[in-house]
């Protein structure tokens, strides 16, 4: 294989990674499947992903990655000219620190909360795990909320990869007009990142 595989699920995680390939240019395919639903799809995918999740990401040589955050940081690697990750000390410091908000503290919270029966909970628990888990969310964007200042993306002038993450999580429970309410400037930095071309594409190959 000369190419990437990203194993992808329509309006998931894995748009992200579908625009950091599409604004690297990397020669790459993406393989659609409904990553919940029994059948040959999710059977595969498990056989790479233990966690039957997406993205997972088959690289040229026939490496598996399983995480996001990682994939980002790879795809820069290999094409550093789109910049996904900044440079600078400074600058490279926040962006590592909201990466791994957005991947170790925002999205375990859908994990948990999407899908509350997957963790033996059901009826009232169920409920609960999912309504904590949103209200936890919730405070995690308002936190972020004061950590960026637009200009127009999350870190300034050029776009990263943290864009990536708003603009496809933006459209995720609480929903986009919570955001425009609560979070205006993560809310216009999504939006910037969707007036990117490539971006916006992926966004209408996933809607
Ligand atoms: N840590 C993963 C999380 C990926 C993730 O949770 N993806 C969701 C789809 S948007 C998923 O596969 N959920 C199913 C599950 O966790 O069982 C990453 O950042 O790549």
């Amino acid at each position: 294989m000369s190419e990437y595989e990203l194993i992808a699920s329509k309006g998931c995680g894995s748009a992200v990674i579908e625009m950091a390939l599409a604004l690297t240019g990397l020669p790459h395919t993406v393989t659609m499947i409904p990553f919940l639903a029994p059948g040959p799809g999710r059977e595969r995918l498990l056989s790479l992903n233990p966690l039957g999740q997406v993205p997972t990401l088959i690289l040229p040589d026939g490496a598996v990655m399983t995480e996001s955050a990682a994939m980002v940081l790879h795809i820069h690697d290999v094409a550093p000219q789109a910049g996904l990750v900044p440079s600078g000390v400074e600058r490279r410091a926040a962006f590592f620190n909201l990466l791994v908000v957005l991947v170790g503290a925002v999205y375990p919270t859908f994990t948990f909360g999407d899908e509350p029966e997957h963790f033996g909970l059901d009826g009232a628990a169920a409920s609960t795990l999912r309504s904590e888990s949103d209200a936890r969310r919730m405070r995690i964007w308002r936190h972020m909320e004061t950590l960026v200042a637009p200009e127009p993306y999350v870190l300034g002038s050029a776009l990263t990869a943290l864009d990536l993450y708003l603009a496809v999580m933006t459209a995720w429970r609480p929903g986009r007009s919570w955001f425009a309410e609560h979070c205006p400037k993560l809310f216009s930095a999504a939006e910037a990142a969707t007036r990117v071309p490539a971006i916006a594409h992926v966004i209408e190959r996933n809607s």
